[in-house]
């Protein structure tokens, strides 16, 4: 039975309201936009005993400064898309945001922190995360501690946060090393979920980061010859030569599709995220799908 609920104003209040939760042995549900907890509450899925809604948070959902942008625990895929720059300083993020389905009311709600902790494998935004080297940090009463994305995401569905702290920052460092961007998602029509998706950086040296979702249980990350982008069959060979060194259990499976399904797929995910970005390089500001 839901015996508090609290809207904190600041990060204090937030983390005074989870530590008082756990003190009484009791479970606190922290509601981001609320596009994935309201309903699990709902369902009653969830049964906390006490509610905190960060809706009336005073953190800057966007901020820069001269080495990173800072993403609140309220940035949503929407306000990513209406930020003038947003596309230059968060590149990934900013095309990944766009493809976001569910329409305006999902993008104007569904927040970057929720879908992190929520470390779905197959969500969009953590391994676009893990592609941008964000860090992520989090409070509690204990005071706050930043981690990589990559460290937070320890397994699936399984970020690195205790009952009693919360995100209050998503840190995407400035990487002028990365050069051209593209972003591509395979989904099936029936479901808003992704089933594989991939992150594609090509850097100055002529290499490029490939970062992907819903392959493994967590996201994947490679580099490899930008010059791949010419090349599909080479870029399979390459990336079937990486998964042949995991075992079974690395790999995701859900309702949407099992683990060769993925595996099969994976490496056109990446090709064409590598062509989209490779045809950025060649004309920057190219808008493709
Ligand atoms: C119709 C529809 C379409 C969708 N389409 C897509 C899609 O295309 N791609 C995709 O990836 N996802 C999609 N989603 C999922 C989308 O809801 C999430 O990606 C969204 O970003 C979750 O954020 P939220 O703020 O709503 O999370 P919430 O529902 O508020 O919270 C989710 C979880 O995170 C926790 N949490 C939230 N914020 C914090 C915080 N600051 N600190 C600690 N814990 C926190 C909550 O306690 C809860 O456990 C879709 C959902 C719907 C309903």
């Amino acid at each position: 039975m839901i015996r508090h609920l609290v809207r904190p104003r600041t990060v204090t209040e937030a983390t005074t309201a989870l530590a008082e939760a756990n003190a009484v042995d009791g479970h606190a549900l922290i509601i981001g936009g609320g596009t994935i907890a309201v309903p699990q509450l709902v369902r009653q899925e969830v049964q906390p005993t006490h509610i905190v809604d960060l809706g009336d948070l005073d953190v800057a959902r966007i901020r820069r400064d001269e080495s990173a942008v800072h993403l609140g625990p309220a940035a949503t895929y929407q306000l990513l898309i209406d930020t003038p720059c947003a596309e230059r300083w968060t590149p990934l993020l900013h095309l990944m945001a766009k493809g976001i389905t569910g329409g305006i009311q999902i993008r104007s709600q569904g927040t970057i922190a929720g879908s992190l902790v929520c470390a779905r494998p197959y969500s969009d935004a953590p391994a676009v995360l893990v592609a941008h080297d964000a860090r992520v940090t989090v409070a509690s009463v204990h005071g706050t501690r930043t981690v990589s994305v990559e460290r937070f995401l320890t397994a699936p569905e399984r970020p690195d946060l205790r009952p009693t702290e919360l995100v209050t920052e998503v840190i995407l460092p400035y990487r002028p090393e990365a050069v051209a961007h593209g972003y591509y998602k395979l989904k099936f029509a029936e479901s808003s979920w992704p089933v594989v998706t991939c992150a594609c950086s090509i850097l100055a040296d002529g290499t490029a980061e490939l970062t992907l979702g819903g392959v493994r249980g967590v996201p994947w990350k490679i580099r490899v010859s930008s010059d791949l982008s010419h090349s599909p069959h080479e870029l399979r060979d390459v990336m079937d030569d990486h998964m042949s060194a995991f075992t079974e259990d690395d790999f995701w499976h859900d309702i949407r599709a099992d683990s060769s399904y993925r595996r099969r797929v994976a490496a056109t995910v990446a090709a064409r995220a590598l062509r989209q970005a490779a045809a950025r390089l060649l004309s920057p500001g190219t808008e493709q799908s």
